[in-house]
């Protein structure tokens, strides 16, 4: 009689325990539990998109009245007058001035032949492949205050 009367008390007694802890539980708690996984926030693109990092056109433009020596003191007859680009990266020099310019590598102390445009006339376009990284100086040999940088990483 004695060990029924402890069963039953201890089966009360875990019943107890088991019903307060539900009591014991927030209701809201109990609802986030059960709510689904969040959808994915419809404004965000996916990584793969965030890493795609846009850089500006490999474009050089012989902007417009180059053809005198004003442009050197701020360094704008080459725009812009250091290009850095990656390794691989076909640059592209527009001539949008009225007179004829060339992009010929090395500066006025010598060329260096690694790329010369020959005259590029107004609204033509040379272009050249930087496939090695290095810091490339360039001049026009027609107005050789006109200098430019290209940046190869
Ligand atoms: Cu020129």
């Amino acid at each position: 009689m004695a060990n029924f009367s402890y069963g039953v008390i201890a089966a009360v007694g875990v019943l107890v325990a088991i019903s307060l802890g539900f009591v014991a539980m927030d209701p809201d708690e109990i609802v986030a539990e059960r709510a689904p996984e969040p959808a994915a926030m419809p404004n965000q693109p996916p990584v793969d998109e965030v890493m795609v990092v846009e850089s500006p056109p490999p474009v050089v433009s012989m902007p417009l009245g180059t053809s005198t020596p004003e442009c050197k003191a701020d360094n704008t007859c080459y725009l812009p007058y250091n290009l850095e680009v990656a390794a691989g990266t076909a640059v592209t020099w527009t001539n949008d001035d009225t007179v004829a310019h060339t992009v010929s590598s090395g500066t006025t102390d010598g060329l260096t032949g690694l790329f010369d445009s020959g005259l590029v006339m107004p609204e033509a376009a040379f272009e050249y492949v930087f496939e090695e990284p290095g810091t490339y100086d360039y001049y026009c040999i027609v107005h050789p205050w006109m200098a430019g940088i290209v940046t190869v990483s």
